[in-house]
């Protein structure tokens, strides 16, 4: 299974395990500087996560016992050093510039003329496209292929010395690939921080109660500009290389082109997503390809950037005030903009869910009219300080529904309102209730007695990600309901054509197209299944993993917690939901109708249980350990079967502590749980590894 998912199996070297401490250091190093290229700059992992942390870990403890076999290149090197008292000026050898903005077509067709004017030529001009990211630029030079120094770029002339911080990302090579690197070479590029990493960033700031960023350039940056290197370690950040400054002692290729070919071959990582183009027509082809994928790159980025290939051209052309002629940034509408919150209303979904909404004045963002902005939940509203009247900063990212990034407090009108959750919810009357561990505040009325909840319901089953039947949109299912027409999703299988052509906008043939729809989806995969039934907390990844694990639905439905808690993915919270939601006759009745009405799936036999060592253990990691970051001990724990939680209780089976341990400390002597320091866990891995 594995030769599936990584590039190249684990290499054990069992060789150099029983040579000389200097041998199996420098052999670790160079595995893991190997497998940190195929993860950060090839994408294409080439061992699991867990068997890294193992090497990693052995490499760690190696230069422990052995101090003078630590090399600056080492990977144990990029956990951070000391804080700095102030970051220190660095003066750029060659500026580093920004770049001219263009925002239509006419801008582009302007850009492309000076360039040729500036050529002297009527030919078509070749360009190097590439994407335009919303990081920090900076400054990384080697000498004699050694990373000696990190800048930022400051203004352009003099930036700061962000070394140490730099050194974390292990994007970055510390060494230059190949033995013939140039004496000097200032390689530039972009430190930004990618989407799935900005998400994980900002849950672990919400769990230790610290801020959220506002978007992940403000993510990178605040990562990036931080004295104490080690706060750095711990955020994903990534770079992308797209240019040079000062070159000594190497030969300066060509072309743009050529020059990223060189830095992919130095161990450098350039994005994929790059190409040589001729004309103003070929700059346009790009940026519309590209904002095509745009919500499906992994990063954020505002615009795409045209440089003319040739750098003979490029010099030629030269600068104009501090931006180059032969580059421009062609960048996408913005994707923020202010607007006033007239009210803030709520929304209930599925679960009975209460999701304040804040009615925005309509602004356009990104091409779109926006009206509507979620506020999440109650806390989010506080924390953020939106009050009835703010003017507030309203994101759109992709088609994900819009969100108050922030608002401006000098445009807060003296009349302001707070928001002020109602008692009853608006739909069926019933209490809103909000127990006390819990963000959200939920409608109690259920899917029986509350309307809301039972069109929410429905959209989720009819989604595309679920049972995909398309023509049954808001508006359908907001009539069927109001109407009595139906109740439950397994009344959808039982409409006829009258009753649905009766129903306002809806022509006899549009009607006929929904029953095909309800007709074709009736053959389906047991995970969508599981997925359109909408349990708390199920989402298409989990619904995945519990239809691969379990295979049947009636081993799904007939499980018990502790089989749930076998399922990757699956934690105490998720396991509990889902036994609630299948002791539930109605959901039980609901389940068997919709297998009455013709839904089908194949199954397969459940999936043999794997015996790990650390099988139903659960462990709670608090401070800060020596060596292991957290997500590292997270991984290896995992790796060995057991369950990682972010709460002591009595089930915890064991606290890793660390240094500045807090309350979760307390908690487990309190209860008198095994405690475990950083050896003691590695101690209790490895002793299971023997067995
Ligand atoms: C960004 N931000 O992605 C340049 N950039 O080139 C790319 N910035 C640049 N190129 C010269 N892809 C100055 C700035």
């Amino acid at each position: 299974m594995q030769s599936d998912l990584f590039s190249d199996s684990p290499k054990t070297n069992a060789d150099s395990a029983n040579a000389n401490p200097a041998v199996r250091a420098a052999w670790l190093r160079a595995e893991l500087t190997r497998h940190n290229h195929a993860y950060y700059v090839l994408d294409n992992p080439s061992i699991p996560d867990a068997e890294y942390d193992k090497l990693f870990s052995e490499l760690v403890a190696l230069e422990k016992r052995h101090p003078e076999l630590c090399t600056p290149d080492s990977p144990t090197q990029r956990v951070g050093a000391a804080p700095l008292p102030q970051f220190e000026p660095v003066h750029h050898s060659v500026p580093m510039l920004s770049l001219g903005n263009a925002f239509d077509e006419g801008d582009i067709a302007a850009f492309d003329r000076r360039v040729r004017e500036g050529l002297y030529t009527d030919s078509e001009i070749e360009y190097a496209t590439e994407l335009k990211f919303d990081g920090l630029a900076i400054n990384l030079r080697y000498e004699d292929g050694v990373l000696v120094q990190a800048a930022t770029r400051g203004d352009g002339a003099t930036g700061e010395n962000v070394t140490p911080n730099i050194r974390t990302i292990k994007a970055i090579p510390l060494r230059l690939h190949g033995d013939n690197p140039p004496k000097v070479i200032d390689i530039r590029g972009e430190v930004m921080m990618f989407k799935s990493d900005f998400a994980k960033l900002n849950a672990r700031q919400r769990e230790a109660g610290q801020k959220e960023f506002a978007n992940p350039r403000n993510a990178a940056a605040g990562s990036l500009r931080q004295l104490d290197s080690r706060i750095t370690a711990q955020r994903c950040l990534r770079f992308f290389a797209y240019g040079i400054g000062l070159l000594e002692g190497g030969d300066m290729p060509p072309s743009h082109a050529a020059l990223m070919e060189w830095y992919i071959a130095l161990g450098v990582p350039v994005c994929p997503e790059r190409a040589v183009v001729k004309g103003a027509q070929g700059l346009l082809d790009f940026f519309n390809g590209v904002a095509l994928r745009r919500p499906d790159l992994p990063y954020e980025i505002d615009g795409v950037v045209y440089k003319v290939n040739q750098l003979s051209e490029q010099q030629r052309l030269g600068f104009v005030s501090r931006a180059p002629r032969f580059a421009v940034a062609h960048k996408f509408p913005a994707q923020e903009a202010t607007t006033i919150v007239q009210d803030i209303g709520i929304q209930i979904g599925r679960t009975g869910a209460v999701t304040p909404v804040a009615r925005l004045a309509p602004v356009v963002v990104g091409g779109v009219t926006v009206t509507n902005a979620t506020l999440h939940n109650e806390d989010e509203v506080k924390r953020k300080d939106v009050r009835i009247g703010d003017t507030a900063i309203v994101r759109r990212a992709g088609d994900v529904i819009p969100e108050i990034v922030a608002i401006v407090p000098e445009r807060r009108p003296a009349d302001a309102r707070y928001f002020v959750m109602p008692a009853n919810c608006p739909v069926c009357g019933s209490p809103i209730v909000k127990p006390e561990d819990e963000a959200v505040a939920r409608c109690s009325g259920g899917w029986v007695k509350c309307p809301a909840q039972r069109k929410a319901g429905l959209l989720h089953f009819v989604s595309r990600r679920a049972m995909d039947i398309e023509g049954l949109g808001e508006q359908l299912v907001e009539q069927l309901v109001d109407k009595h027409v139906i109740n439950t999703a397994a009344d959808l299988y039982r409409l006829g054509l009258t009753a649905l052509a009766e129903l306002d906008r809806m022509a006899e043939k549009s009607a006929q197209n929904v029953l095909n729809a309800l007709e074709q989806s009736k053959s389906t995969t047991l995970a969508r299944f599981i997925y359109a039934l909408g349990i708390r907390h199920v989402g298409e990844a989990t619904a995945k993993e519990l239809a691969g694990h379990f295979g049947k639905l009636d081993v799904l439905i007939d499980a018990s917690e502790e089989q749930l808690l076998e399922v990757a993915d699956v934690g105490p919270v998720v396991a509990r939901s889902i036994r609630q939601f299948f002791s539930d006759s109605i959901n039980r009745e609901l389940v068997e109708q919709l297998r009455a009405a013709g839904i089908r799936w194949a199954e397969h036999e459940p999936a043999a249980k794997e015996e790990k060592p650390l099988q139903g253990k659960t462990f709670v990691l608090t401070g800060t350990l020596p060596n292991l970051m957290r997500d590292e001990a997270s991984a290896l724990v995992e790796a060995a079967g057991g369950k990682v939680a972010g709460s002591v209780s009595k089930k915890t089976s064991y606290v890793v502590a660390g240094e500045e341990a807090g309350s979760k400390l307390a908690k487990a002597q309190e209860l008198g749980i095994t405690i475990l320091d950083e050896d003691a866990l590695l101690k209790l891995l490895k002793s299971h590894e023997k067995n």
